[in-house]
């Protein structure tokens, strides 16, 4: 998991708004139908106004990441929660939030990041959820990935649980990894999950030829170049720093999902509140 920058995400907290508009003329879905839908949680039944999230800070490895809880706490009550960030870190930060009724805590180190319903002892990880909250958008943009090939970049744990996820939504997956071990293991796993042969071994050249949609999970910084996308490619992006170079961006530009913490944050937030 690549560790976030201050920079990648200075403006959550002020543009978690004209973030949402945005997503909405993408997908025609919210943040919270997007995170909802992929937790199954039913947003007309339930309300989050009566759940409390605690975010505690994390001093441990590299350290806070300036900005890092008052993003999620800007993204949890854009979603209808009401968060707050311990004025502790670590664990007395934890014993603040007991202390203080929360019902949800998330907080994160260098190798991970958790969201803990203290009530249903649920436990939700941040890569399974923002997997899982990408492929639900990006099932939404493209109508429907019923029976629809998608290149899948990156067989991490990101791309592992986005098979799964995309799978699940019928998609006729296509597997890419610079890691032809890692790429073979993943399409070999997936085999048995999936109705429809799970390809895989091809260039990145060649793989980007087959499909026009998209899912890259991948650490890698612009190795799709702008003659490898046409005005039919749809891509979700959950990889930090963006896999499609500024020339790819520009023309994919209103058909691109990428964000360093919404849709997994929102999507983990659901998913903990789920029995
Ligand atoms: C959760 C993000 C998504 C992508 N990479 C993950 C990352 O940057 N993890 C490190 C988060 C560290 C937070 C720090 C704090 O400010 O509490 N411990």
């Amino acid at each position: 998991m690549t560790r976030l920058t201050d920079n990648d995400i200075v403006d959550i907290a002020y543009s978690v708004i004209s973030y949402d508009r945005d997503l909405i003329k993408k997908t025609g879905f919210s943040l919270g139908q997007i995170g909802a839908a992929a937790a199954g949680y039913d947003l007309s039944k339930n309300c989050l106004a009566d759940c409390k999230v605690a975010i505690i800070p994390v001093t441990s490895g590299k350290g806070l990441i300036k900005g890092f809880s008052e993003s999620v706490v800007a993204i949890v009550d854009h979603l209808g929660g009401q968060s707050f960030i311990t004025g502790s870190t670590d664990v007395r930060g934890l014993t603040e939030a007991y202390s203080r009724d929360a019902h949800v805590v998330m907080l994160a180190d260098d190798h991970c990041f958790a969201a803990i319903n203290l009530v249903s002892r649920k436990i939700v990880d941040n890569a399974a959820a923002t997997a899982q909250g990408y492929a639900v958008a990006l099932d939404r943009m493209a109508g429907s990935l019923h029976n629809k090939d998608v290149l899948l970049i990156g067989a991490g744990q990101v791309g592992a649980a986005a098979a799964i996820a995309l799978t699940e939504l019928g998609a006729h997956l296509v597997i890419f990894d610079i890691n032809k071990k890692k790429e073979s293991n993943l399409a070999r796993s997936m085999e048995s999950r999936s109705s429809f042969p799970v390809r895989a071994g091809f260039s990145l050249n060649e793989a980007l030829g087959r499909c026009s949609i998209l899912f890259d999970a991948s650490p890698g910084r612009h190795f799709v170049t702008g003659e490898q996308v046409d005005e039919k490619t749809l891509i979700a992006a959950p990889g930090i720093p963006l896999g499609l170079d500024p020339d790819a961006a520009r023309k994919v530009s209103e058909r691109l999902i990428h964000d360093p913490l919404q849709i997994g944050v929102a999507t983990m937030l659901f998913q903990a509140l789920v029995k």
